[in-house]
This record gives C-alpha cells, sequence and structure tokens, in this order.
C-alpha cells in the first residue's frame, strides 16, 4: 500500500500539486519541511530582537511607529510557521524547546550585533531583501500550508524591505556626514553576511537536491544569492553607498555580477552557537519566554472556565 501511495505522492510533486496536511507523504518529506518551517519560525521570532533594540532610541515618532509595525509583522510571520509546521504532527512546545535549548538553528544573520540606527534601515533594505528573494519561490512550494503562509509574509516582507531603503535615503540624501558615515558603516558590516543567509554552495548543501526534487526549495541557494546580488547593485547606486567587496563587478558574458569569496567559516561557526550575540540572542529570548508565563498560564484557566461553562 506504501508503494501505491508513495506513486500518487511522486505524481503530485511531477505535476507540481499541492500536498496538504492529510495527504500521505514519505516521513524524510514531513521531516525536511518540519526541520525548514521551524527553522524559519524560529528565524522570524529572533529576528525581532536585533531590531527590538531600537524601538525605544528610533529618532522620531514617525520612525518608532513604523519600526513597532515591522518588528509586530515579524512576531505574525513566526506565529503562521509555527501553525503551518504543528500541521506536519509536531508540537510548538517540542519547537519551542528546541530553540530555547539552543539545538534548533535560525537565521545566522540574527547573531550579529546592530551598533547604530542605519543597522535597523540596513536591516530592512538587505535582509528583508535577502529574506524576499529567498521567500518568493517558497510561495510555490510543494508543502500547501507553507506555500500559503509564504504569500502573506512576502508581501509584508516587501513594505519591510521598502521601508528600510526609504530609511536610509534619508539618511544618505538629506543627512549629515557623519549620519551617510553611519550608513556605510552598517552596509560594511551586514553586506557579507547577508550573502551568507542564502546558505552554503549548492556544492556542499546536504539538503539542496533532495528539497529540490520535492519541489519544496525552487531555486539554489547560489542562484538566489547570484540574484540578490545583481538586485541590490544599482539600489547601492542609488544609495550612493559602495557595497565593500572589491571583486564585485559586472561580468558581460555572464550576464551577471561577479562577487567575491565568503566567508564560509566564519558563517559555521556562527551557525553553531559561536557568532559575537548567539549567547545574548538566545538569553533574551528564553528570558521573554519566561516572562510570558503567566499570560500562557491564564489564556489556559480561561479557555478551560470557557469550556466548563459551555459544557452545565
Ligand atoms: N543560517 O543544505 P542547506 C527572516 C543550515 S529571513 C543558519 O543548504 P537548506 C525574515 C541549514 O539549516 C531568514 N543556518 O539547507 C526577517 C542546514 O542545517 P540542518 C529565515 C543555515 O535547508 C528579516 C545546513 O545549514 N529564512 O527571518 C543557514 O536546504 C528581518 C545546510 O544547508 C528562512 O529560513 C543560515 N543562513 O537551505 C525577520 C527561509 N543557511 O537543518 C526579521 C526558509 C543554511 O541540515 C528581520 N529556509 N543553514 O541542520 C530556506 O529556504 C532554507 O532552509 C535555506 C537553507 C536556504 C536557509
Amino acid at each position: 500500500a506504501d508503494e501505491a501511495r508513495q506513486t500518487h505522492f511522486d505524481a503530485v510533486i511531477d505535476a507540481d500539486g499541492k500536498i496538504e496536511p492529510r495527504d500521505w507523504m514519505p516521513d524524510a518529506y514531513r521531516k525536511t519541511l518540519v526541520r525548514q518551517i521551524s527553522q524559519h519560525a524560529h528565524s522570524e521570532v529572533v529576528g525581532m530582537l536585533p531590531e527590538g533594540n531600537w524601538i525605544s532610541r528610533a529618532p522620531s515618532l514617525k520612525r518608532k511607529t513604523i519600526l513597532i509595525a515591522k518588528v509586530q509583522d515579524e512576531a505574525g510571520h513566526g506565529l503562521y510557521l509555527y501553525s503551518a509546521a504543528e500541521t506536519l504532527g509536531t508540537s510548538r512546545d517540542q519547537m519551542l524547546e528546541g530553540l530555547h535549548s539552543g539545538k534548533a538553528k535560525y537565521s545566522s544573520i540574527f547573531n550579529y550585533p546592530t551598533l547604530n540606527w542605519a543597522d535597523v534601515g540596513v536591516i530592512g533594505w538587505l535582509v528583508d531583501g535577502a529574506a524576499i528573494m529567498n521567500q518568493i519561490p517558497l510561495c510555490r512550494c510543494s508543502y500547501g500550508p507553507y506555500a500559503r503562509a509564504m504569500i502573506r509574509v512576502c508581501k509584508e516582507e516587501s513594505f519591510h524591505q521598502r521601508q528600510g531603503y526609504e530609511g536610509l535615503l534619508v539618511m544618505m540624501q538629506r543627512g549629515t556626514a557623519e549620519q551617510k558615515a553611519m550608513v556605510q558603516d552598517a552596509v560594511n558590516r551586514t553586506w557579507w553576511k547577508c550573502l551568507a543567509m542564502f546558505g552554503p554552495p549548492d556544492a556542499d548543501s546536504p539538503n539542496s537536491a533532495q528539497g529540490m526534487r520535492w519541489g519544496i526549495k525552487r531555486i539554489s541557494n547560489d542562484d538566489l544569492r547570484q540574484k540578490f546580488v545583481d538586485a541590490t547593485v544599482p539600489q547601492a547606486e542609488v544609495l550612493g553607498v559602495t557595497l565593500p567587496d572589491p571583486d564585485l563587478k559586472w561580468n558581460e558574458a555572464r550576464g551577471h555580477h561577479d562577487y567575491g569569496q565568503i566567508d564560509w567559516d566564519e558563517f559555521w561557526a556562527t551557525v553553531n552557537g559561536h557568532g559575537p550575540c548567539n549567547k545574548e540572542r538566545l538569553a533574551t529570548r528564553v528570558k521573554a519566554h519566561e516572562q510570558g508565563r503567566w499570560v500562557r498560564d491564564a489564556a489556559l484557566a480561561h479557555a478551560a472556565k470557557q469550556q466548563q461553562r459551555q459544557q452545565k
């Protein structure tokens, strides 16, 4: 019977159809999705922290309002994604336990500090820009709940990218020399980390071939990275910042920009818990979870009381 189910599953995948929660799926497909979706959810949640640090220090009421809205959106993305992963039979408690114990991965990019206000703009422009580049193809992912969640997430990420770029444009076009230097400094520190967000080179990416075969990944790590570089170079020109890569140049024959070597040792050290802010990020997250315990307890007690009343 499993063979017939596998044949049906393969046919759906080959026809670019969608797999839904109640459909049969191979264990390895389920496991890969739980891995990727939960890591993605954790990234959204931990991703609130670097920018959250600036809410109380935003330079104007307008900037503060925008930043609060953006950070709240990231929390919402985390919630849709945890829900999508739950449809695969994993519990939220299990996923959170993985994050809080340091076992689960989340995006490397959130383990670097946000040292000045321009970092907030650069996160929007480059980090959300890279996130969208990676997430647009996920709207066509073979797993229905993940694909549908990504549609809304991408719309919101697009707003985030634009708010970041606009914030930087204001600093570059109307700012003081000091403010312009802050933007360049933030770009210098973040550029290479953003290129690493797309994951290891295709040749060193253990999950890619199977992910592509299953229609979870549609475009490879290296191809997405290239698309991001090509899209970002003209934006940097308009902004008037230099991307910190002496090897970055247009290659007429390839029809793409060439770029320099990414420091993969530094990337792996960060992924494996040894980046500059890993400990701080996890500690903040665990503390927030513990401080929110009374809210969860109260919500559960309220739900139990309502249920009891309905039964009477
Ligand atoms: N950081 O074989 P592959 C955001 C791990 S956007 C940490 O290539 P795969 C929005 C990978 O998990 C950021 N770990 O793996 C936002 C695997 O480890 P495992 C989140 C990384 O899955 C913006 C190992 O390396 N977006 O949050 C990273 O085929 C601003 C081998 O790699 C997503 O998660 C990394 N950068 O491809 C929020 C998108 N790269 O699990 C706030 C969904 C790789 O075998 C503010 N995810 N690893 O132990 C994906 O598209 C894929 O999972 C990739 C990795 C492309 C990230």
